[in-house]
C-alpha cells in the first residue's frame, strides 16, 4: 500500500542558495580529503553516542524497497575483540600464504600489510556491518526478500565511514575473507553474512599511511553538456 507523502522541507532539510551550496560542497570535499585509512590506533575508549550517532547515520542510507538490509553490531568487548583477531588472523595467513593468488598479492604490496591484525585488538571498538541477504521478521519469523542488498551496504557502509570521519576517527575497512566467524563468533542468525569489519578509534600519535594519490577529477568523472 502507498506510503501517505509529506511535504519534504517540513523533514527539517533547509532550501540553499547557490553560495551557500558552493560553500558546504567545497568544505564537505575537504573534509573528506582528510580522510585516509588507518591502521595504527590510540586504545583509548571513545564515547558510545559518538559510535551509536554513527551507525544511526549509516541507517538512514536509501536502500531497495526501503528494506534496510544491514545489522551493525558495536564490538568494544575485548574477550570479543581478541577472538576476532585470532579468527581474522588465521584466515589472512591463508590469504597472504597464497590463497589470494600473485597478482593480488602484488597489487597489496606498496601498503606493505600482512596477516598480523594487532589493532582488531588495540582499537576500542570495532564495527560488525552484516548484510541481510532477506529477512526474518521477528514476530511470525516469516522470511521475506531483501533488493539490491550490495548497493544497499556499501551506500551504508560509506556513510559510516564519512560519520566516524566527520567525528574525528580514523577507520579502517577491514575484510578478512571469508568472514563466516564473525556470524558464529557474534552469534548473528544465517540469514546475515558479515561484509565488512569497521575499526575505529582516535589514530595513534605516531600513525602513519603510504603515500597515495588519488585520481583527478577528469580520470574519474566526464561531462556531457
Ligand atoms: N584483507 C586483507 C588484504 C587486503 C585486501 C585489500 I583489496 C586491501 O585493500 C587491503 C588488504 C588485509 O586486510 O590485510
Amino acid at each position: 500500500m502507498k506510503a501517505p507523502y509529506i511535504e519534504y522541507p517540513l523533514t527539517g532539510y533547509p532550501h540553499r542558495s547557490d553560495a551557500q551550496m558552493i560553500d558546504s560542497a567545497r568544505a564537505f570535499r575537504i573534509l573528506m580529503e582528510k580522510r585516509r585509512t588507518i591502521r595504527f590506533f590510540k586504545p583509548d575508549p571513545i564515547p558510545q553516542s559518538v559510535i551509536e550517532d554513527a551507525v544511526k547515520t549509516a541507517a538512514t542510507a536509501p536502500s531497495g524497497a526501503n528494506k534496510q538490509p544491514w545489522h551493525f553490531v558495536i564490538v568494544t568487548d575485548p574477550d570479543l575483540k581478541t577472538k576476532i583477531r585470532a579468527a581474522a588472523e588465521e584466515e589472512e595467513r591463508a590469504f597472504y600464504g597464497g590463497k589470494a593468488g600473485q597478482e593480488w598479492l602484488d597489487d597489496l604490496a606498496h601498503l606493505g600489510t600482512d596477516a598480523h591484525k594487532p589493532f582488531l585488538e588495540i582499537a576500542p571498538c570495532l564495527i560488525v556491518c552484516f548484510q541481510q541477504n532477506y529477512q526474518i521478521d521477528e514476530e511470525s519469523g516469516k522470511r521475506s526478500k531483501s533488493y539490491y542488498v550490495q548497493e544497499s551496504m556499501g551506500i551504508a557502509c560509506g556513510f559510516l565511514l564519512a560519520a566516524l570521519h566527520n567525528a574525528g576517527l580514523a577507520t579502517l575497512t577491514h575484510t578478512p575473507s571469508p568472514m563466516g566467524f564473525l556470524r558464529d563468533i557474534l552469534g548473528r542468525p544465517k540469514n546475515e553474512r558479515a561484509v565488512m569489519l569497521v575499526v575505529t578509534g582516535r589514530p595513534a600519535d605516531d600513525a602513519t599511511v603510504p603515500k597515495l594519490t588519488k585520481k583527478p577529477f577528469d580520470q574519474v568523472a566526464s561531462l556531457k553538456a
